[in-house]
């Protein structure tokens, strides 16, 4: 049950940016990151598959990480959180600024998506980041069709910067918006874990929803222990 002051609040909003990450995606079954027993990363350590310097030296056990990936999502569907979001847009001004590649916003209906972290079902070369459409699977990875450099996923890897401008863009609608809501992140990976607390120091009323406590529990506005998937509808109900 959400309490009266917050429905107010949400009642009240006319301008909103909601912030995801990869638990937001749990219910559907994509697995998150930092989980220590079931997360992407329980038998690897991130710096072994997600920074340049890992695919310069296992091109293919990374490449083959993502297409395992991109089958198993291809494999679900959005959650009620993910739909929720999506009508959201249709009854108030929303940027919804996700950390997940899966997608699934989109899926879900959402419109205005800023994907801070790229998208798993683009490919790019590795040499010189032209996005590429087609190329013949004769190797793993498969070879860029102009240059011949290997191909990989357009996500953004450690040591790699965001794409141009996402983090301004995002901060100028924190700027405009009178609620964020962060959703379902353990707010450990930076620039984009500052973004809640840009939120709280331009005056926003911040919302986080987390099934455990993150860094910035203690200075959102109002904290919820729980399932995106399940309080996302009452936050619906509630506007
Ligand atoms: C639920 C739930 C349910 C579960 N309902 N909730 C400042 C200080 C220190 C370091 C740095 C710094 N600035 C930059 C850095 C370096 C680095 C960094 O942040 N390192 C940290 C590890 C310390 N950052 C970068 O390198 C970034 N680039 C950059 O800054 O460029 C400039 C630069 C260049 C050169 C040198 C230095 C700076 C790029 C970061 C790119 C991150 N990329 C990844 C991989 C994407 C591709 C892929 O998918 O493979 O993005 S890492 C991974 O983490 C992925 C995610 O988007 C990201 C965030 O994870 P997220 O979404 O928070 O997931 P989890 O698993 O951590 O958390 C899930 C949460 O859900 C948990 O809290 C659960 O409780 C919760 N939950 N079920 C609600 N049902």
């Amino acid at each position: 049950m959400l309490d009266k002051a917050l429905i107010q609040k949400l009642r009240e909003s006319k301008s909103i940016v909601v912030f995801t990450g990869a638990g937001i995606s749990a219910e559907s079954g994509v697995p998150t990151f930092r989980d220590a027993q079931t997360g992407l990363w329980a038998n690897f350590k991130a710096e072994e598959l997600a920074t340049r310097a890992a695919f310069r030296k296992n091109p293919k056990m990374v490449w083959e990480w993502y297409a395992m990936r991109r089958a198993m999502i291809l494999d679900v569907k959005p959650n009620a959180g993910h739909y929720a979001i999506a009508e959201m847009e249709k009854r108030r001004d929303v940027l919804l600024v996700t950390q997940n590649v899966d997608s699934l916003h989109s899926v879900a209906g959402s419109k205005s998506v800023l994907e801070l972290h790229g998208n798993i079902f683009r490919t790019k070369c590795f040499m010189n980041n032209e996005i590429i459409d087609s190329w013949s699977d004769e190797e793993i990875p498969p070879r860029c069709p102009n240059c011949g450099s290997h191909l990989r996923p357009d996500v953004v890897w450690f040591g790699e910067d965001l794409s141009d401008g996402a983090i301004s863009k995002t901060e100028e609608a924190i700027d405009r918006c009178d609620i964020f809501i962060t959703i379902g992140t353990s707010g450990l990976v930076y620039p984009a874990a500052e973004l809640p607390f840009y939120a709280r120091k331009a005056g926003a009323f911040t919302i986080e929803i987390n099934t455990e406590p993150t860094p910035f529990s203690d200075y959102a506005s109002c904290s919820l222990r729980g399932k995106s998937g399940e309080i996302l509808p009452q936050f619906l109900s509630a506007m």
